[in-house]
């Protein structure tokens, strides 16, 4: 059995944490628990994250929840100072870029790619998704910016600040992103990394298998 385990289904922000996993070429076993009763608030499951959301990791004993923690507290063990910055301030903008990930786009990525592309075709939501756009159209543009005049966001070299944001926004890679071709260029150049390709296909086998009552109460529970 593997020292570490990543708990959630692929379709989650558990994502963040396979992708992750896979740049550092880490050995891992991966529990795909659902959403809701039957899995994350589950009482077992409880027992190891209270919070009942994904995703969340035992690494040898130590549990750690909050996506981006997971991507940061990895990186830092098993790749100091590559994956992970050297220096103090590339290490506070790689913190700068986590939380502005989380705070700035995650929602609005989630409620865009929910009324666009996941919903049933009847039960999406135009305002909202409309309205997403909207409140996405701002940071998508310091992201382009960010990304015009280097090809990374810490400079020539892909950190774990790209792939927190690269992987909180993912799902905006089937957007029109034409007013934002660097983002746009970026972002294709960050997915289409080996390690991402493979957390991808994982999270697309988990999107074709999710049903359309799993992503009704998706959209139910997280308020999307
Ligand atoms: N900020 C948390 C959010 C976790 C979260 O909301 N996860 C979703 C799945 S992507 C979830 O578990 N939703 C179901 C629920 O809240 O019951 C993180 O980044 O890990």
């Amino acid at each position: 059995m593997s020292a570490l385990r990543i708990y959630g289904i692929a379709r989650t922000r558990a994502f963040r944490a396979l992708w992750v996993a896979e740049e550092l070429g880490l050995a891992y076993e991966h529990l795909p628990i659902e959403i809701g009763e039957a899995g994350a608030r589950a009482p077992e499951f409880l027992a190891i994250n209270p919070n009942g959301r994904l995703p969340f990791i035992d690494d040898d004993g130590f549990v750690l929840f909050e996506s981006l923690a997971i991507t940061l507290y990895l990186a830092k063990k098993h790749s100091p100072g590559k994956l992970y910055p050297a220096s103090l301030q590339d290490e506070a903008k790689a913190w700068q870029w986590s939380f502005w990930a989380i705070s700035e786009v995650d929602r609005g990525v989630n409620i865009w790619s929910l009324h666009a592309v996941r919903l049933p075709l009847d039960e999406r939501n135009a305002a909202k998704r409309d309205e997403a756009l909207k409140v996405l159209a701002a940071p998508f543009r310091i992201l382009d910016t960010a990304v015009a005049t280097r090809p990374y966001l810490l400079g020539n070299d892909f950190t774990i600040a790209d792939l927190n944001v690269a992987a909180v926004i993912s799902r905006a890679i089937d957007m029109d992103l034409k007013t934002v071709p660097n983002l746009k260029d970026w972002l294709t150049r960050c997915l289409d990394r080996p390690a991402a390709r493979v957390a991808l296909a994982l999270k697309h086998e988990a999107d074709a298998a999710t049903s359309a009552d799993v992503t009704r109460r998706i959209a139910q529970i997280n308020r999307l």
